[in-house]
Parts: C-alpha cells; sequence; structure tokens
C-alpha cells in the first residue's frame, strides 16, 4: 500500500502546474531592431554620473528579480570592445516619470529622482566587453538580484568613481520625438555636480529578470514540481524532528513534501506508516537519506517520537 501511495505522488507531482519564465524585457527598441539613435555617453566619454528612468508601462506588466542589465553596441557605428570600468550601480523604485508635472516629472537634480529603496546592486571593477555583433552582451551582472514590483517606474543610477575616460563604443539608444511622453529619459553630467543634463535618449536596455523560485528550494518554478515546497532543514512529521535532512531533489520536491503526501493521502495511520516507511525504503536505495534515516523516519510516523 505504501509503495502504491508513494506511486501515486509521483503521478501527482507530475500534473504540477507551470509558472512563470525566465525573460529578458527590452526597452527602448523591438529586441531584434535596431533604436533610433546612438550615444556614447557615460561609458565612453568623460561624464561619470548617469541616470536613467525607465516607464512602468515600457515593462508590460513584468515584475521579478532582476539579476541582469545588457546594453548592445549601436549598429553601425558601435563595435567590438574589452574594458575595465570602475563602476557603481544603483536601482530603485522611483515616483518620478518622463512626464507629468514637475513636482514629480524626472529631474535635473539626481538626488530627486532617487527612490527610498535605492539599492547598490554592483560595486567594483568590471570587465565590460562586446564582440561587435549587435547582441545585448554588455552585461552590467548585479551582485545581487534587485526585486522590481512590475508597476513603479524604475531608476538606473550610474557613477564612475574613477575619473579617466573609458573606451568602450558607441551604444545603441532610443532617442524620442516627444519630450515627456515616452519610456525613457537619462540625465547625465558630473559626479562632482548636483544636477546633470536633462533629454529623452536612452539606453536600448535589456532586462533580464531570473526565473521566479516561490519556495526558495533553489528549483525554479518553471521547473518545480512541488512549488509550496516544506523547507524546513530536517523532516519533521507530525511534530517529531526525525533529525533526517531535509534534501529536495531536482524536481522541487523535499522529502518533507513526500512524507506530508504520505499524510494526505493515507486513509488511516497504517497506511500512513507504511507508506513513509516504502519512501525512506526508496531514498535510502536512492542514497538520498543515510540508512539510520530510515527507521528515524519510520519511527515519527509511527508517533514512537525519538526520544
Ligand atoms: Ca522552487
Ligand atoms: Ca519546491
Amino acid at each position: 500500500m505504501g509503495k502504491q501511495l508513494f506511486g501515486i505522488f509521483l503521478i501527482v507531482i507530475s500534473y504540477a502546474s507551470f509558472q512563470a519564465h525566465a525573460a529578458n524585457v527590452v526597452i527602448g527598441a523591438p529586441p531584434d531592431g535596431e533604436g533610433n539613435s546612438n550615444n556614447t555617453i557615460f561609458f565612453n566619454n568623460l561624464l561619470n554620473r548617469y541616470q536613467q528612468l525607465y516607464e512602468a508601462d515600457a515593462f508590460g506588466g513584468h515584475s521579478g528579480y532582476i539579476d541582469k542589465i545588457s546594453f548592445r553596441p549601436d549598429n553601425p557605428l558601435g563595435g567590438s570592445f574589452s574594458e575595465s570600468i570602475q563602476l557603481e550601480v544603483r536601482l530603485s523604485h522611483t515616483v518620478r516619470a518622463v512626464g507629468g508635472p514637475s513636482s514629480t516629472r524626472f529631474s535635473n537634480i539626481y538626488a530627486e529622482n532617487i527612490g527610498s529603496d535605492e539599492t547598490l546592486v554592483l560595486s567594483g571593477l568590471i570587465e565590460l566587453s562586446s564582440d561587435g555583433t549587435g547582441k545585448f552582451d554588455i552585461t552590467l551582472k548585479l551582485d545581487e538580484p534587485f526585486y522590481y514590483d512590475g508597476n513603479s517606474n524604475l531608476l538606473l543610477d550610474m557613477v564612475r568613481p574613477q575619473i579617466p575616460r573609458p573606451s568602450t563604443t558607441v551604444f545603441d539608444s532610443v532617442s524620442l520625438p516627444s519630450p515627456y511622453s515616452n519610456d525613457t529619459a537619462r540625465l547625465s553630467g558630473s559626479s562632482q555636480l548636483d544636477y546633470g543634463y536633462r533629454d529623452t535618449i536612452g539606453f536600448v536596455t535589456e532586462f533580464h529578470f531570473i526565473p521566479p523560485d516561490s519556495d526558495g528550494d533553489g528549483v525554479n518554478d518553471e521547473l518545480d514540481f512541488c512549488p509550496n515546497s516544506y523547507t524546513t532543514e530536517t523532516v519533521v512529521i507530525r511534530g517529531c524532528d526525525s533529525s533526517v535532512i531535509n534534501v529536495v531533489d531536482e524536481t522541487g520536491c523535499t522529502v518533507a513534501d513526500k512524507t506530508n503526501y504520505c499524510e494526505e493521502a493515507a486513509k488511516n495511520h497504517e497506511q500512513f506508516v507504511s507508506c513513509v516507511a516504502a519512501l525512506a525504503e526508496t531514498l535510502t536505495e536512492e542514497y538520498v537519506i543515510h540508512p539510520w534515516g530510515k527507521s528515524s523516519l519510520v519511527k515519527c510516523s509511527a508517533n514512537n517520537c525519538l526520544e
């Protein structure tokens, strides 16, 4: 009976629903189309402070953790390069917008654009390069992913603490025909000053969202057959801590998920203990748990708590 129940568990998890995928969101131009402008601001000239505002609408409702921000060389003005740049990158949700009343409009004073949750997402000597073929291969890989909420405007704020001019390339950019009616705007200048030059050119930018992992077990939702795993450190059965490490398998299911399934599926206590015993046997044979863990799980399921 136990083995039957455990078999049913495997069938059930095979029908688990799939959820959101990793995604790239490109702002300023179609992913395969060219932005209508280009620029060398910040990454290829003396200006060492740069802010770019991205309107929420441009994300198309996409939310999640951003782990990479990428740019691409302009076609035809850009090309291949490799350069090391001292860089600080900050992100924040901002109430500022490309248009709107002056109190909320993207300011020419840097500090006024920064949101209250400003986060230093990248800091240090960054290797930037491109093979010059037009891909989004000029990538800022963030030290820590930043959660974007999907309905706020996003501010990218970058500083090069060291003055020497970097030598990269011409970046693909978007220049908007109407100053205050579109998706992006930039503010650039010197980090020595509180204010910069504001316009509606911006880098065509690709934001990479990592796939969500709702239960935090290290298996992305799209691959996770148990999207709401029990993730205690050890397997606890009806309040009895078995001390067995609660291993997560490649399908995103933990040992505790499986013992819990036994509990849900069993019609009586005997079936439950039998199911856990079969499970423990399988896990031992597969070297998922140590042989002592087998008896520990069974004892817990039988309400014979260990001590
Ligand atoms: Ca997961
Ligand atoms: Ca899981």
